[in-house]
């Protein structure tokens, strides 16, 4: 370890400050509110200033978490929440969190220590090129030159993170600079960088825009997470309203216009996306989850009508019919006063809506048919009926897995905008904890009594676990349901796995997805001194989901069992893939399909195939299992195993 350069408290005299607090007044000055980060050498004193200054610090289990938990506050509050690390190691680990953020375009702050500028090249105490290192995944990266640099970059930093397109930014801070002291006189703050600018779209392609809309014979609008964080909720929801046009929300923009509202045709997803001749997309991009606007997903003929923040998105893989630059509240508003100045209605009772309402019906006939399945091993569906029941209105609902978010996201309804968190369009797992510890922090100082209800895979869980104690040692209400099913999109049960265990070793016999069968995974709330169940029954599971909903002081983990195998398609029985599809927004799964031009298509759909192979193979091994049949079985799951 180097030896610290820190300045003992005596040696302080009056008229000098230290970069730590240098550092920790420029963060105030820019309105940063929330500190998330790891500390040691050399950045502990700098979440001492802040706190001294009011900043909340908020320590975290691995920086990846704290990165997260930054960015969801970013995206919340639409000023960046800090993430502060380490050299080195604690800076490589929060660039999972930084390229989550620049993904879905949440602004975040980074601050790194980083090694004595001394000591460059000579091989320092974890030594890194840390500005290097953050270009790739941020839009801004800097290191000041001096101490009196600081609150100038800074502010250019929180500036850059919240202007145009948002994202995530970094700022170095050698460790030499931390407890240097500098005359207080020398150091002038930046003020506070003003809000974004409101951009607005040029008035021709506005009018453009409301005439192609008038003339849709089948239109839809999409609703993106762009939308939630441009606030759009009231423009938008009048749009809707006014000209009664059916809109679908991406996954991170639901609650925009509510879930429940009559024109949303979420459960017609697939229908809708189809056949729309008119799109307009309201802060939602063109990339994987909305299968990038081609065929066959899409009509070849669509005519899209682009609204985005960020002119370099304009374009990206469809030529649009029109697009609207500037920011998306301003550009609804534009668009709404186009529809006063000459009213206009799509007919409610047209064709179209005539064929969503369809769609939509029999799928959600559907979803309820496999949520009234009352006997244990549970699926996922009676699942999320029973959670959905209880849900409040205003929680924010934070999600991740496999089928546990996709399934997840198409029965629980969001109500408010803003308030639904997931793995978004990076399909991080391990986001989970991190968001749903911002969350909560934020509803404590703000709307005091608003739960966070966190939806986890077993698997995702797991990247984010020991963030179980950071939840309880600031004591945050957070309720957490695993969804466990023993595996990654699917396990095996108990037996299954013993005996597969018997023949080989795990690291052979083992396939890759499973995890530890019937783990208690409500143990580690537990033992940190919250509340755990486990439960396998839907009384269960209501019971503690009351439970954990009246308690207000208390996190909670439910961890509940479900069919190891249970599948969306399995699920819906008697059905086409078509149908199966509906119910859901894209899935890892799906996107896999998806790529088939890509050449990625026949690797992944050789895995799809493996795993329905494995699943039949299950079902040959149990009836095989009984003697004499054992060793033939035996061989049988070896040879999946090989393949
Ligand atoms: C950081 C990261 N690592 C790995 C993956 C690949 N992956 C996608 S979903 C998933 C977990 C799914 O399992 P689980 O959370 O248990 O949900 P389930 O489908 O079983 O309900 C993983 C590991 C990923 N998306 N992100
Ligand atoms: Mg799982």
């Amino acid at each position: 370890m180097p030896e610290s350069n820190v300045a003992e408290p005596s040696d302080r005299n009056e008229g000098e400050v230290s970069g730590a607090k240098v550092i920790a007044q420029a963060l105030k000055t820019q309105g940063v509110e929330y500190m998330f980060g790891i500390v040691g050498i050399p950045v502990t004193e700098i979440a001492f200033a802040a706190q001294e200054l009011g900043i909340r610090y908020i320590g975290m289990r691995n920086e990846q978490a704290a990165c997260y938990a930054a960015s969801a506050i970013g995206y919340l509050t639409g000023r960046p929440g800090v993430c502060l690390v380490v050299s080195g190691p604690g800076l490589i680990h929060a660039l999972g969190g930084m390229a989550n953020a620049n993904m879905n375009c949440w602004p975040l702050l980074v601050i790194g220590g980083s090694s004595e500028r001394n000591q460059e090249t000579m091989g320092a105490f974890q030594e890194f090129p840390q500005v290097e290192a953050c270009r790739l995944y941020s839009k801004f990266s800097a290191r000041p030159a001096s101490i009196e640099a600081i609150p100038s970059v800074i502010e250019k930093a929180v500036r850059s993170s919240i202007y145009g397109r948002p994202g995530a930014c970094y700022v170095d801070i050698p460790a030499d600079f931390v407890n240097l002291l500098v005359n207080v006189n020398s150091i002038k703050y930046t003020e506070c960088c003003m809000s974004p600018p409101v951009s607005m779209a040029e008035t021709p392609a506005v009018c453009m825009a409301a005439s192609v809309i008038r003339n849709a014979k089948q239109p839809l609008l999409i609703i993106g997470k762009g939308a939630a964080y441009a606030h759009a909720e009231k423009n938008i929801r009048k749009l809707v309203e006014q000209c009664k046009l059916p809109f679908l929300p991406t996954p991170m923009g639901k609650g925009v216009v509510p879930d429940n509202h009559p024109n949303c045709v979420g459960a017609a997803r697939s229908r809708a996306l189809q056949f729309a001749d008119v799109i307009v997309l309201l802060g939602a991009r063109l990339n994987w989850i909305l299968h990038f606007g081609l065929p066959p997903r899409y009509r070849p003929d669509v005519k899209f009508i682009q609204v985005d923040i960020c002119a370099e998105e304009l374009g990206n893989n469809v030529r649009p019919a029109v697009t609207l630059l500037g920011d998306i509240n301003a550009v609804t508003k534009q668009l709404l006063e186009e529809f006063d100045k000459i009213p206009w209605q799509y007919p409610p009772e047209s064709k179209w809506w005539k064929t969503l309402r369809e769609k939509m019906d029999s799928n959600e006939a559907a979803s309820k048919e496999l949520a009234s399945q009352k006997s244990p091993p549970m699926n996922y569906y009676t699942v999320f009926y029973h959670v959905q029941e209880q849900l409040p209105r205003d929680g924010f609902i934070v999600s991740e897995g496999a089928n546990t978010m996709d399934i997840g996201r198409t029965v629980l309804q969001n109500y408010l905008p803003r308030h639904r968190l997931d793995a978004g369009t990076f399909g991080t797992m391990g986001v989970g904890l991190g968001f749903a510890i911002a969350a909560a922090v934020l509803a404590k100082d703000r709307s005091p009594g608003q739960r966070v209800i966190c939806v986890e895979g077993d698997s995702a869980f797991g990247f984010s676990g020991m963030e179980v104690e950071t939840i309880c040692r600031y004591n945050l209400p957070i309720i957490i349901l695993v969804v466990n099913n023993n595996g990654i999109y699917q396990g095996f049960d108990t037996d299954t796995w013993n005996e597969m265990l018997k023949s080989q070793d795990a690291t052979i016999a083992a396939p890759p997805a499973c995890l530890l069968p019937n783990s208690h995974y409500e143990q580690v709330m537990i033992a940190f001194g919250g509340k755990g169940y486990f439960v396998q029954t839907p009384e269960e599971l209501q019971k503690s989901l009351r439970q954990s909903l009246a308690d207000t002081t208390k996190p909670s983990l439910i961890n509940i069992m479900i069919e190891p195998q249970a599948t969306r398609k399995a699920q819906i029985r008697g059905t086409g893939r078509e149908d199966a599809q509906e119910t859901k927004e894209p899935c890892e799964k799906e996107v896999t399909l998806r790529k088939e031009n890509t050449g990625m298509g026949k690797l992944n759909s050789r895995r799809a195939d493996e795993w329905e192979t494995v699943a039949v193979l299950k079902c040959v091994y149990r009836f095989l299992s009984a003697p004499p049949f054992k060793w033939c079985s035996l061989i049988l799951l070896s040879s999946v195993a090989w393949t």
